[in-house]
């Protein structure tokens, strides 16, 4: 892969808008992504292997629970610093921001939101610093959009749960120590468990053969008569808003992250743009390459208005769930289609591994599809402003 030149593009000086804090966390990530992702994710992406040796650095930039407090080992940030930290994590690649989404909102944020005191302390130390690893089982093989239908499910025993059912493309879950997972009781309400890695009848086969999301693993979670200890139902809150809560704060981090993708594509295709002679001239000094570099930085700078107000309104505590489904499926469509622009501004170079733009292509029809599709989130808008459902 070439060297990581990237400079990051800011048409609209949207720096002025954050603090130095906010600055600071932002820089730190980007500097360590050129050190420590650039170098090796497409080699990692090709042989489809996660490298476990970002777990360190990811907890050290504070992406492990960037808004978790400190008393639990978070990094007591606010949101916009949290959404900048994923978005430079997903300029070097999706599925990193995948597995430090995954570890922050859906495992630390349901633990921190709805655990015990004790739940707490146990957990969330040892996954801020990547100790311990989580993933999130919400989704099954016949339930994806429609996750209140799920049929994974427990029974009280007496002195522990029973744990019986599957769930179907878990990022994080061959590797993970424990899992969050979302099972419905004998009265078929939602609750939140957390399985750990060595329970009996509990297995994680790695899901093979993704052509997206290379560099993240992902799988299967099977439960099999697993006996759980009562202490590890989440008692905060039980019904399908508490898992589609958790899923409201790694929308958002997507949201970010994508302009993260996108701007990635973008500069790399700008630069090549530049260099790249035929005809006798630069390619971007024709007409048809500058009106895709334009739409191109246009798309960003709209997605980082969209996203810095958001943020705004997160840390005030006022974003609603449908504004923050109207970012996330914006700025992820916004992304796919400026790395399928930026692809053909590279020509062929545009398909190697040479440049990141392909494996962000493919890895961004991974993230428009999960966290609710596309679809969904539309409809999520439509609901919202009309008060009609159009889901069912
Ligand atoms: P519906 O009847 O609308 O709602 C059920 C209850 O939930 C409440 N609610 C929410 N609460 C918090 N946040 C939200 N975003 C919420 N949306 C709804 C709602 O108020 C209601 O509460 P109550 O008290 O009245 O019971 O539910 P529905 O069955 O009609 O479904 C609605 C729908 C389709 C929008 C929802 O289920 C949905 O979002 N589907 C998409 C599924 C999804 O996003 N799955 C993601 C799986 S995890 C994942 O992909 C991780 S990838 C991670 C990575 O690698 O980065
Ligand atoms: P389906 O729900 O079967 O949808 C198929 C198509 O039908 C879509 O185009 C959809 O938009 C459309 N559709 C569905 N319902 C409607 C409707 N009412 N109206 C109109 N169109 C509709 N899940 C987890 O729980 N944890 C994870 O960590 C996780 N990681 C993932 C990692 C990867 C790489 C991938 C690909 C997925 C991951 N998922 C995870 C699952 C993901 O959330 C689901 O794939 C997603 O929610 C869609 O579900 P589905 O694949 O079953 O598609």
């Amino acid at each position: 892969m070439k060297p990581d030149l990237f400079e990051a593009p800011d048409y609209y000086n949207i720096d002025e808008l954050y603090t130095d804090e906010q600055k600071l966390v932002r820089d730190a990530a980007r500097e360590w992504v050129k050190r420590n992702v650039s170098p090796i994710i497409e080699d990692y992406a090709q042989r489809a292997e996660f490298p476990k040796q970002l777990i360190d650095g990811l907890s050290e930039i504070g992406a492990f629970g960037p808004y978790i407090p400190e008393e639990y080992g978070g990094a007591g940030l606010d949101q916009i610093s949290y959404g900048l930290i994923m978005q430079e994590i997903e300029r070097g690649d999706s599925g990193v921001r995948s597995t430090a989404s995954v570890q922050s909102s859906l495992v630390m944020y349901p633990i921190w939101r709805y655990g015990t005191e004790e739940q707490r302390k146990k957990f969330l130390p040892k996954l801020a610093s990547g100790e311990w690893m989580g993933c999130f089982g919400l989704t099954e093989p016949d339930h994806g959009s429609d996750p209140g239908s799920m049929i994974t499910n427990f029974k009280d025993m007496g002195d522990h749960y029973l744990l019986n059912g599957a769930k179907m493309w878990i990022s994080n879950a061959p590797f993970a120590h424990v899992a969050v997972v979302w099972a419905k009781n004998e009265e078929g309400r939602i609750h939140g468990l957390i399985v750990e890695r060595g329970m009996e009848g509990f297995s994680t086969p790695e899901t093979h053969n993704k052509w997206s999301l290379r560099a993240s693993a992902t799988g299967e979670l099977i439960f099999d008569n697993v006996k759980v200890p009562k202490e590890n139902l989440l008692p905060g809150r039980s019904g399908l808003g508490a898992p589609l809560s958790c899923l409201d704060s790694a929308r958002y981090g997507i949201a970010w992250g994508a302009i993260g993708a996108a701007m990635d594509c973008y500069d790399t295709a700008l630069r090549y743009a530049k260099e790249r002679t035929q005809f006798g001239k630069p390619i971007g000094a024709f007409q048809l390459q500058q009106k895709k570099l334009a739409e191109m930085i246009t798309e960003i700078t709209k997605a980082q208005v969209l996203t810095w107000r958001l943020g705004v309104l997160r840390n005030e505590d006022k974003a609603t769930s449908a504004q923050i489904s109207m970012a996330k499926r914006n700025n992820v469509d916004m992304a796919i289609k400026i790395a399928r622009e930026a692809r053909q501004i590279l020509g062929g170079m545009g398909i190697t591994g040479e440049y990141s733009i392909m494996r962000h292509s493919m890895n961004l029809e991974s993230v428009i599809t999960y966290e609710g599709t596309h679809d969904i989130h539309l409809l999520i808008t439509g609901l919202d402003i009309t008060g009609l459902n159009a889901f069912k």
